[in-house]
């Protein structure tokens, strides 16, 4: 049912052939990430070598994910491609959609009816396009995937940042927005720069409080949110092969946070246990057969300086737990003393309401069991719970299998509320307050992957904090933010003064996974009789009109806003209770921009409009512009679009009608999703240029007529005042991508060519 295994064969047949074939045109020794990358050429065999971070290359992935929040849109547009059938293995899966608020059951019921309108969506084009269905409940997608279809060597797309999750199980799996996906369900190539390649070498070996999340928050700290960019991140050396393949994935997720196009490891044991507990005997006894072609060469891993374009190396055994936060996810302290004197001075509150463990990072069998040997301690010893406790388990197999072994038992023992199989809190799907905007400030620990101001909740004075599982199992149970568990004591409800042990765990269920129903539904044969139906006055689903194209006279164009500081695709298109709209563009487009910084008055839904004078929200006056028949630019600063996969970050200012968005710098897939929608999205070449755009300004492009692959784009930014300046811009569109500029969209130009 789950994954194909003749597929992935063929994969592994391929592979060998392609590698040796790479490895000759190259003429070195391969890391791995080459050589799942030069055995997924859209054109078969290598012929070329490839410069990284400058060839455009064309791939064709095994395998596409998609969640239900993106889902809507991928499968809007694909429905739009004209096929009657998906190109390759694709699954939907159902997990952003439900709100934590009273406990699993409750709160599954309560999604299934609040978006049956949206499930009954996905399920019935799944059925129609031979698309594998994950029903609510069943669990976060990276965590199903990873128990389902991951396999070594592959390569997968996934419509969300966290697909890169599968590097756990040594593939390249990479986030792409809706509209990448649409391009390989619809059986045509898929298209990536040749990323660049850091290596990071793990020597020593974990042990005690440190786990795989310390791991890759150390690397955040070292990368920032934005040092992976254009990069895939190999790991190896003795601290990857010790580490459980689930501890893997962990590291590989939160290779989004640091902007990577993806992460991953080789072929080892951990893998190989992993493979046979997930009852796949027959893809480890394969990837055994090939075990050389999926990990790097061995000269790669002897001197990795020569062979990646940048090599960091962390001993396992020096490093110790980690919180990261808050509102980003690379600022890093050790716990303890260190984490009490940068509270204090920032006025980071150091008492803890709640820790919550799950989200696609940490949900694995291996990370409620250490938790829960925590949870265990404070019942043996006497501890109360200072903070509230909240678990999302990462799918219905781990809960199911973590009940039956008393698991869940004893997190319910400390009244801690098992939520649903699901992202919940980890979206902002979390019904913690009844007015969060005007909620008090206060300090969460998670052990999730994002922390952006009010994700989790929806109230920008919640200051959360990332960590392992573990470490915020014992800081719930402390209540403090500062709490040290290697050093610090704690009093009991005796008044005795007691100490956690070490927490301890298994890494793979030792009586096997077991599920009763694990949620998935195989589409029909043949779909072509499936009928969908998308009710023209729903609030929550529209179909899609093509984009008209903008052309390539922009002229008069009026700055719509000067994003400051950070702006997230959180920022452009807030998730928590907007997802309930991601199937209905029109809808979704009221949120666009609204959690945005005004450079010029440091308020959020806050602009200048130029035609009145008037101060309104962002939506309101674009769409003011567009009925005057105005188009606009968005100005940003560095990582304009970071985090998510969203394409309603870019389809949403389209829609609405803005022409350009010009920033100092762009995450990957934002800016993907830009181009992919038809419209500009161009950097500064100096960057100081940002500081010369002012509120009043209008945007004359001067030769856009000539827009060509390397070739800078001019702008004349003209002011109130009536001066003028003119500012260089540069672009990343080859020919292809600048047809989808001209063409109005790549799906215009999909449509047309399939025409
Ligand atoms: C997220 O973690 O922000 C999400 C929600 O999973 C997104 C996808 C989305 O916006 O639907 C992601 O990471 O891509
Ligand atoms: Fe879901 Fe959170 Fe993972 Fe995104 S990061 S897929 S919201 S659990």
């Amino acid at each position: 049912m789950a994954f194909d295994i003749d597929m992935i064969k063929k994969v592994y047949a391929n592979m060998t052939e392609r590698v040796d074939a790479a490895r000759d045109i190259v003429g070195k020794p391969l890391t791995l990430s080459e050589k799942i990358l030069y055995s997924h050429l859209w054109d078969g065999k290598p012929t070329t070598a490839f410069t990284r971070g400058k060839d455009y290359v064309d791939f064709a992935p095994d395998r596409v994910a998609c969640q239900d929040a993106t889902a809507q849109m991928a499968l809007l547009q694909f429905m739009q491609a004209g096929k009657p059938k998906v190109a390759v293995p694709t699954t939907v899966h159902c997990d952003h959609l439900i709100q934590a608020k009273d406990g699993a059951a409750a709160d599954l019921k309560n999604a299934n009816s609040t978006s049956s309108e949206v499930f009954n969506f996905l399920e019935s084009v799944s059925n129609k396009y031979g698309i594998g269905f994950w029903k609510p409940g069943a669990g976060i997608i990276h965590q199903v995937v990873l128990e389902n279809y991951a396999f070594p060597g592959g390569m997968m797309i996934g419509t969300d940042s966290h697909t890169v999750n599968a590097g756990g199980l040594g593939m390249v799996a990479i986030g792409v927005g809706g509209a990448d996906a649409v391009d390989v369900m619809a059986g045509m190539a898929w298209e990536l720069k040749f990323p660049k390649l850091i290596g990071v070498k793990l020597t020593g070996k974990l042990s005690g409080w440190t786990a795989p999340k310390d791991v890759i928050l150390k690397v955040a700290e070292i990368l920032t949110v934005k040092g992976g960019t254009g990069a895939i991140v190999e790991y190896f050396g003795p601290g990857a092969t010790a580490m459980s393949c689930t501890g893997k994935g962990t590291i590989c997720n939160m290779g989004a946070e640091i902007g990577a196009t993806t992460s991953t490891f080789g072929y080892d044991e951990s893998m190989e246990r992993y493979l046979r507990a997930t009852d796949r005997e027959d893809v480890a006894d394969a990837a055994n057969k090939i075990k050389d072609y999926l990990t790097a060469d061995a000269e790669v891993y002897a001197n990795p300086e020569q062979y990646f374009d940048q090599v960091i190396e962390i001993n396992l055994s020096e490093l110790g737990p980690l919180l990261n936060g808050p509102f980003t996810p690379d600022l890093s302290t050790p716990v303890g003393k260190e984490m009490t004197e940068k509270a204090t001075s920032n006025e980071w509150p150091l008492q803890v309401e709640w820790g919550l463990i799950g989200s696609c990072t940490n949900s694995s069998y291996e990370d409620l069991s250490r938790a829960s040997s925590i949870a265990q301690q404070a019942i043996d010893k006497g501890l109360k719970m200072k903070a509230e406790l909240g678990i999302n388990p990462g799918s219905e197999q781990v809960r199911y299998t973590a009940e039956r072994d008393g698991i869940l038992g004893i997190f319910e023992n400390l009244d801690a509320k098992i939520f649903t199989n699901a992202c919940g809190p980890c979206i902002g799907q979390w019904a913690r307050y009844s007015d969060p905007k005007n909620a008090p400030k206060n300090s969460i620990v998670h052990s999730f992957n994002r922390n952006f101001a009010k994700r989790a909740d929806g109230n920008p004075n919640t200051h959360a904090f990332v960590a392992s599982p573990e470490l915020t199992a014992a800081i719930a149970v402390a209540g403090r933010l500062d709490f040290n568990p290697l050093t610090d004591k704690l009093i009991n409800e005796n008044g005795e003064e007691v100490m956690f042990d070490e927490p301890t765990g298994w890494e793979l269920p030792p009586k096997g996974f077991e599920v009763k129903d694990n949620g998935y539904l195989e589409p029909v044969e043949d779909g072509s009789g499936v009928i969908i139906n998308v009710n023209p006055d729903s609030e929550r689903l529209e179909l899609l009109e093509p984009f008209t194209p903008i052309g390539n006279s922009i002229k008069g164009a009026k700055l719509l806003i000067k994003a400051y500081g950070k702006c997230t695709t959180d920022h452009i298109s807030m998730a928590g209770p907007w997802l309930r709209f991601r199937g209905h563009l029109d809808n979704i487009a009221n949120n666009t921009l609204i959690g945005a910084v005004n450079a010029f008055n440091k308020k959020t839904n806050f602009v200048k409009n130029q035609l009145t004078g008037d101060y309104a929200g962002v939506p309101d006056t674009q769409r003011e512009y567009k009925k005057a028949g105005i188009l606009s630019v968005v100005v940003g600063d560095h990582n304009y679009g970071e985090g998510s996969s969203r394409e309603h970050a870019a389809m949403q200012p389209r829609h609405l009608g803005v022409a350009a968005v010009i920033v100092k710098s762009f995450a990957r897939i934002h800016e993907t999703n830009l181009k992919k929608q038809g419209m500009l999205g161009l950097t500064f070449v100096n960057e100081a240029d940002y500081d010369l755009i002012q509120e009043d300004d209008t945007f004359n492009f001067l030769d856009l007529n000539e827009f060509a692959p390397d070739k800078q784009l001019n702008v004349e930014v003209v002011h109130s005042d009536g001066s003028k300046d003119i500012i260089s811009l540069n672009h990343t569109y080859n020919q292809a991508q600048i047809e989808w500029y001209n063409e109005g969209s790549a799906l215009n130009l999909i449509k047309k060519q399939n025409a």
